[in-house]
């Protein structure tokens, strides 16, 4: 391991899922140069999603968030590499895909739908100690 060899959690959240985006999200991973290290798809249920989102409690979209993360199977995945935290985050682009780069995820391929929570495809993990946190909620088995 070098020194920033890193591991951060990547969501491939419902709406990609439905839109048949799996292939798409993990292709740009890997062609990034990232590793999968552990792959899932999963049913979230509202315990798992209130741990994982628990930093958004109370705020105006957590209800919708938790409702819309329930609303169909996810895919969860480990993504390495040298700076991945970043790097991902960087992919996915900004949360509001109306105004996320063209070139990132978010900006390429999703968009404003309407609806009380944003719909954005993917979740990253933000920070060494989410990921760290983020990885033991998913893959509590990697422990
Ligand atoms: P991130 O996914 O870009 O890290 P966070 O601020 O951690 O964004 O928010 C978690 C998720 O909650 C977002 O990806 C998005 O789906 C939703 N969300 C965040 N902020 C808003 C908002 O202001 N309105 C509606 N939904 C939001
Ligand atoms: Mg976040």
């Amino acid at each position: 391991m070098t020194a920033n060899r890193q591991r951060t959690l990547v969501l491939i959240k419902p709406d990609g899922v439905k839109r048949r985006l799996i292939g798409e999200v993990i292709a740009r991973i890997e062609r990034k140069g990232y590793s999968v290290v552990a792959l899932k798809m999963l049913d979230a249920d509202r315990a798992l999603l209130a741990r994982h989102y628990g930093e958004h409690e109370g705020k105006h979209f957590y209800e919708p968030l938790l409702e819309f993360m329930s609303s169909g199977p996810i895919v969860a995945l480990i993504a390495e590499g040298e700076r991945v935290i970043e790097g991902f985050r960087t992919m996915a682009g900004v949360t509001d895909p109306t105004v996320a780069d063209p070139g990132s995820i978010r900006g390429d391929l999703a968009r404003d739908q309407g609806t009380k929570v944003v719909q954005n495809l993917v979740h990253g993990s933000d920070s060494e100690e989410s990921a760290i946190r983020e990885i033991a909620i998913f893959f509590p088995e990697l422990a």
